[in-house]
This record gives structure tokens, sequence and C-alpha cells, in this order.
């Protein structure tokens, strides 16, 4: 079954879809993009973005121009859907599928037979498939891949994002991409289509595989984290530099021990794991375990501020950075937001928050007294402590000796002090 792809419609305009909905844009393909929010639509329709990215402002601004792209809150007839809204979980740890069956609800009324449905969104193992069934409830003139197969009206496929944030607009283009059909119909689809803009390989699977592949990406990231924050809190009760320690032991030709830090942030590594988990509590005993040293870093952070600022009268604390990792505006998740936050709710001083990727105070902290942001001199000249959360470019570049006197926790090894 051959269907000319002509119109795309991207569900969802956020961080991996308004890049998507731009590049796809950008290879001559007439892209409408879907948002529940009208002051995103606003946003694009004035050839602007509202998520930083490198690339991404000039490539969106020009295909807006051009009428390639063009937003809108109403899901109107297309040959592919592409669905990219979050999947975050709930209290429980239980993955929260409502954005993604919202979306699903949207696009019903569009459908048609020979139309392309891709999920894009992170999803719990058998999410693809009870898509289908819900899109059989809500469509039930069509058919469906899940009980129809090839012959199915409707073809519908697993397509996670990988990309990593700050790279985007490349990573879309380059990365290998795993398609995970219903069936081998809705599989060839997916991927004739994902060919028209993506450079590197397509390779195809069951929606099932596809939808636990993403899931072990980001969790074998989140246990070798996991595995380095362990380390330096041993290392640091064992008296051991865990950055030297780490570079050493990477020496050996099978070792490559990642960083420790903060905490994990962010939106994908935190998360993704515990979808595993909730499919398999009682097997999945490593990744959940991982998660939880991940979780307990910050409290172990603060803890070790809250012992340095109790040796001094009225501690000033310098804190370097807010966003979840080095050189993007993204304060969503981050463990550095969170540190700072309990610091200021539990009064241990002054907080010299020094951000130089944005403006203003996030609202977590806005409203806590004895949080000021400022300047990275004026922070350091002030600090009795300086608290190091991100590695930040402009912080790399200090000048060491401006930290002398002072006690420093450097919570990814920059300056290589513990
Ligand atoms: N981190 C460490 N130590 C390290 C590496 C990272 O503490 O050695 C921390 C970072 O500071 C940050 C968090 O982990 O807080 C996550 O950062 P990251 O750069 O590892 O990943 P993300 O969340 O920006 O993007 C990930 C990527 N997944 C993998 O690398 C397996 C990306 O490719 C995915 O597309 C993205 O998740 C996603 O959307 O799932």
């Amino acid at each position: 079954m051959k269907h000319k792809i002509s119109k795309v419609q991207v569900i969802g305009l956020g961080y991996i879809g308004l890049p998507t909905a731009v590049i796809i844009a950008g290879h001559g393909i007439d892209v409408v993009g879907v948002d529940v929010s009208q002051r995103i639509v606003d946003t694009i329709n004035r050839g602007e973005v509202h998520v930083i990215e490198s690339e991404l402002e000039k490539a969106a601004h020009r295909v807006v121009k051009e009428g390639k792209l063009r937003a809108t809150v109403t899901v109107e007839d297309a040959d592919v859907f592409i669905i990219a809204v979050p999947t975050p979980f709930t209290e429980g740890h239980l993955p929260d599928v409502t954005y993604l069956k919202a979306a699903v609800q949207s696009i019903a009324s569009s459908l048609r037979k020979g139309n392309i449905v891709i999920l894009e969104s992170t999803l719990p193992v058998g999410t693809t498939n009870n898509m289908c069934a819900y899109m059989k409830q809500l469509r039930p003139d069509l058919s469906f891949p899940d009980t129809a197969g090839d012959q199915a009206d409707i073809r519908v496929a697993h397509c996670p994002e990988r990309v990593l944030p700050g790279h985007i607009m490349r990573e879309l283009i380059e990365n290998d991409r795993v398609i995970g059909g219903i069936s081998g119909e809705c599989a060839r689809a997916a991927k004739a289509f994902y060919g028209i803009f993506v450079k590197g390989k397509c390779v195809v699977t069951n929606a099932r595989t596809a939808e636990m592949t993403k899931l072990t990406e980001n969790s074998y990231r989140d246990v070798n984290i996991a595995f380095a924050n362990e380390l330096s809190i041993v290392c640091e009760k064992l008296g051991i530099n865990v950055w030297e320690l780490i570079e050493l032991a990477n020496l050996h030709p099978r070792v490559k021990i990642l960083q420790p830090g903060p905490g994990v942030g962010g939106h994908c590594i935190a998360v993704d794991p515990w979808f595993i988990v909730s499919s398999a509590p009682l097997e999945a005993r490593l990744i959940r375990t991982a998660r939880e040293v991940n979780d307990g870093k910050p409290h172990y952070i603060i803890n070790r501020v809250k012992e340095a600022a109790a040796t001094v009268n009225t501690p000033v604390v310098a804190c370097l950075g807010l966003s979840y990792k080095a050189d993007v505006d993204d304060l969503r998740e981050s463990p550095a937001v969170d540190i700072v936050r309990h610091l200021g709710e539990d009064n241990v001083g002054s907080l010299l928050v020094v951000e130089p990727h944005v403006e203003e105070l996030p609202r977590a902290l806005a409203d806590i007294k004895n949080i000021e942001k400022t300047t990275l001199n004026n922070a350091i000249d002030r600090a009795h402590i300086v608290l190091l959360l991100v590695n930040h470019k402009e912080f790399i570049a200090l000048y060491q000796a401006k930290l002398t006197g002072k006690t420093v926790i450097d919570t990814r090894g920059i300056w290589r002090r513990t």
C-alpha cells in the first residue's frame, strides 16, 4: 500500500515535536504543528520559537516564512500524524499516559484510510498496541493493525526520539532510528517516511521491542551514572579523589565510568527507568536501585553544604548553576534547583545563585528569602562556601586562585577538589 506523503501533522510542539516539525518542513513537506497552548501556536506562527535549541530558531523562521510550517490548536487531515507529547510519571512513579490519550483522541476524527500514525513519545511497553485499541474505540469504521495486521486501514508505529538536548537539530537527521511497527507493513511505511529526512540507519522491529529499546537506553545511562555517584560517596568516605580515580580506572581498555554529579536531571533519564520498574517491579531490581541512588545524591550534597555552613558564623554560599546539565537553559527536573531550594528553605545562609543561561530565578526559588541571583564574580567574592552544581563553560574558565580560602564543594569535578 503506497501513499504519497504531502502533509504531516505533529502533535505536541515541545523540545522534540517542534524541531521535528521544522526539519520535515525543511524537506519540502507541508507541516502543521498542533499544540494545546495558543501562546506556543502564536509564537511559532510569528516565525519565533519558545524553546532554546541550537540552530532551531533560524530554521523555524525560514520554514514558517516559506509557508511550509504553520501551527494551530486544532487537528486537521494529514497523511502522517506524529505524536510527540510528554509521558511523565505519577507520584507513585507510575507512567502517566493522559497526554498521549488526549493526543490520540484529538486526531481520531481526522483519521482516514492510508494514514500513518507514529508515536514518538517515550512509552511503557505495550502502549502502542493499547493505543490501536483506543483508536478503534473512537473510530469503529476503520481497521487497525493490532487486529487487522498488514491489511489495516491505518498504519501505526512507535519510533522513539533519542536526540540529545543541545544537539537536537543535528541528531534528528544523523542518529539511527528504531522503528517498531504493530505489523510489518506499519514498520515499512514508517521507515519509508523517516527515510525522507533521516540520514542515519532506520532499523525496523516490533512495537514492544522499540518501546523497550528507548527505555533501555536511558536506563543504561541511569545505572551507569548511579555507579559513578555511588563511587563518589564511597571515595569521599575513604579520602580518595573520585575524579582522579575514574580517570585512572578508565585507562583500562574495557572500563568507561561516567561522571558523578549532584544527581540526575532532565525529563528522560530520571523518568524512563521507572517505566521498566512499573512493568516488572520484582525483576527490575538494579534499575530501581540506580534510580534511588541518583535521587539520593542531591540530599547527600545538601548535607555536605550544611556541614560546611555550620562552621561559619553568617554563611554565604555561592551556588553555581541551576540547569540540569552544562550549557543549556533547561531548569526542568534539575537537581541543582532542588538543592538550592532545600538550602533556602532550611535557612542554611545567604545563597548567591549564578546561572548565566537564564534571566530570572525560577518560580521554585523566587519566593524564598535569602536567595539572590547575581554575577559569578560577585558571588565568588562574597562567598565562604562555593557550591559548583553545573559544569557550564563560564565556570570551567574561572580563575581558580579566586577560590583560595573558601570551602569548595565541586559536585562536577571541574576544579578537582572535593
Ligand atoms: N549526568 C551525570 N553524569 C554523566 C552524564 C550525565 O551526572 O556522566 C547527568 C546530567 O548532568 C543530567 C542527566 O545526567 O542531569 C542527564 O543528562 P544527559 O546529557 O545524559 O541526557 P539528557 O537527559 O539530556 O538526554 C537523554 C539522552 N539519552 C542518552 O544519552 C541515552 C538522549 O539521547 C535522549 O534522547 C533523551 O535522554 C531523551 O529524550 O530520552
